[in-house]
């Protein structure tokens, strides 16, 4: 397949994804200490985005503070990306990286994981912009549950978790990289930087953003 043209210059778009507990967070938020301290524009963020009005509603949801429909709870948190999408196009054009904690994988992978099928998951989830990288922080869920157990989080549970792994196996595309998480959070750190840091050379250099799904 031929090479798109160069776009304009622009940030990247990185998404960390993975089970809960598999250390995306601290990788997120050392990603852009790091990106930073090399001069380079970035942000951390994170869906669901907990501060809308719709991320309050998963937030209590998740809490298990209140009850929704599965599928209305899965069109809520895909509705929660919707709804950041411009920002998240302008900060990319401006020239800011984001490094994403969970994005559509997650959405899919969880939902799917309740017995809905897989390209129902996917449908809300098209023409959002797709990242350039997901870099899959991969750990058993036995390992995952024994880094300080599990909170009281609604998808918290073992049985669970070994479900959402075996939907995220189906999820792989071509931005997609299995990183072994099992390793201590500096180590994981030092696989993921390079990758970083390529990609944001090469959405320096004007790789187009594409769409949901590639
Ligand atoms: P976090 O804030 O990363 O701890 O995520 C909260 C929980 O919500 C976690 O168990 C994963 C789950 N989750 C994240 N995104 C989605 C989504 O889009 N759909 C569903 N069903 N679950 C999600």
């Amino acid at each position: 397949m031929a090479e798109a043209e160069a776009g304009p210059s622009r940030g990247a778009f990185i998404v960390l994804e993975g089970l809960d507990r598999s250390g995306k967070s601290t990788q997120v938020q050392k990603l852009v200490e790091y990106l930073k301290s090399r001069g380079v524009e970035a942000e951390a963020w994170r869906f669901p985005d907990r501060t809308t009005a719709m991320g309050k509603m998963i937030a209590s949801y998740l809490d298990s503070k209140s009850e929704l429909d599965d599928c209305a709870v899965h069109l809520l948190f895909s509705a929660n990306r919707w709804e950041k999408r411009s920002l998240m196009e302008a900060k990319l054009r401006e020239g800011t990286t984001l490094i994403v904690d969970r994005y559509s994988y997650s959405g899919v992978a969880f939902t799917a994981a309740k017995g809905l099928p897989f390209d129902w998951c996917k449908a809300p989830e098209v023409g959002l912009p797709a990242p350039d990288a997901v870099l899959y922080l991969q750990i058993p869920p036995e390992a995952a549950l024994e880094r300080g157990g599990y909170g009281e989080e609604r998808y918290e549970k073992l049985d669970f978790q070994r479900v959402v792994a075996s939907k995220y196996e189906q999820l792989r595309d071509a931005t997609w990289q299995d990183i072994d998480a099992r390793k201590g959070p500096d180590e994981v750190q030092a696989v993921l930087r390079p990758i970083v840091d390529r990609m944001v050379q090469t959405c320096k250099q004007g790789r187009p953003l594409s769409r949901l799904w590639p």
